[in-house]
């Protein structure tokens, strides 16, 4: 999978792209990472990207040309390829949208800055604008950097065995159970014994308990949608 991004800030990504599980999927050439300059693709000395709003008010928009151009000059390497702007008027990003972009071959992000972008790119070259929540970002690159890094994750290969998908929350729809490791006591707290018994049985069960717990405690919106198995719902009232 290749994610092209668009930024007037492209040293943000640096660390994140070499470092950890995207570091390791770049280095094998699972993910390919290009960043674009948008201030490249801005004309004049002065290569100037942003300018006052029409209609007055406070704030400054990104003009629609550099980023336009920017746009024209990223190779498509296939029909599935997605064009998306991080914008807090988008779809909210969750881990279903992170399965469907998975499956493109290419994720063109465009971050913007400043009060946004003018509309005219969005009509013309943007097919999906998407949001990582409901709070207000300096930019779109932490947004992106969040994008890239759910979905890199899902393409095949990028997980080791070590880390793998399938015990992850959101996968069922539910939160995780609690972890521990060594040591077995740490400042006077013990680890719980089910986990010491190495019965297998009872350490599933005992998990699955702790996830439904902890997900109808917390986050009980997210029981609507989880994936829940018969023995689910019997523990599930039996919680209630
Ligand atoms: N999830 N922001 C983008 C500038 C902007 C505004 C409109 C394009 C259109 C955000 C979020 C977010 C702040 C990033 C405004 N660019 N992005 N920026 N929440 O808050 O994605």
């Amino acid at each position: 999978m290749r994610f092209d991004v668009l930024t007037l800030f492209p040293d943000l990504f640096a660390p994140f792209v070499e470092q950890g599980v995207m570091g390791r999927a770049v280095q094998q050439g699972k993910l390919v990472v290009r960043l674009t300059n948008i201030r490249d693709h801005a004309r004049g000395a002065h290569r100037v990207t942003d300018d006052r709003p029409y209609g007055g008010g406070s704030g400054m928009v990104m003009k629609a040309g550099p980023i336009v151009r920017a746009l024209s000059g990223v190779e498509r390497i296939s029909d599935r390829c997605r064009v998306v702007l991080l914008t807090p008027q988008g779809r909210l990003f969750n881990q279903d949208l992170a399965w469907e972009l998975a499956d493109l071959d290419q994720l063109i992000l465009v971050c913007g800055r400043y009060e946004g972008v003018d509309e005219r790119v969005l009509e013309g070259s943007v097919d999906q604008e998407i949001s990582i929540g409901d709070y207000v970002l300096s930019g779109g690159e932490a947004a992106a950097l969040v994008v890239m890094d759910a979905v890199g994750r899902l393409v095949p290969g990028v997980l080791g065995s070590e880390d793998s998908n399938r015990d992850d929350s959101f996968e069922d729809g539910l939160l995780e159970h609690p972890h521990y490791t060594r040591p077995r006591v740490f400042e006077g707290r013990e680890v719980p014994e089910v986990l010491l018994s190495g019965d297998h049985e009872r350490i599933r069960v005992w998990r699955r308990v702790q996830a439904l717990k902890r997900t109808l405690d917390r986050r009980p919106d997210l029981l609507e949608r989880a994936r829940l198995t018969e023995e689910d719902k019997k523990i599930l009232s039996d919680l209630a």
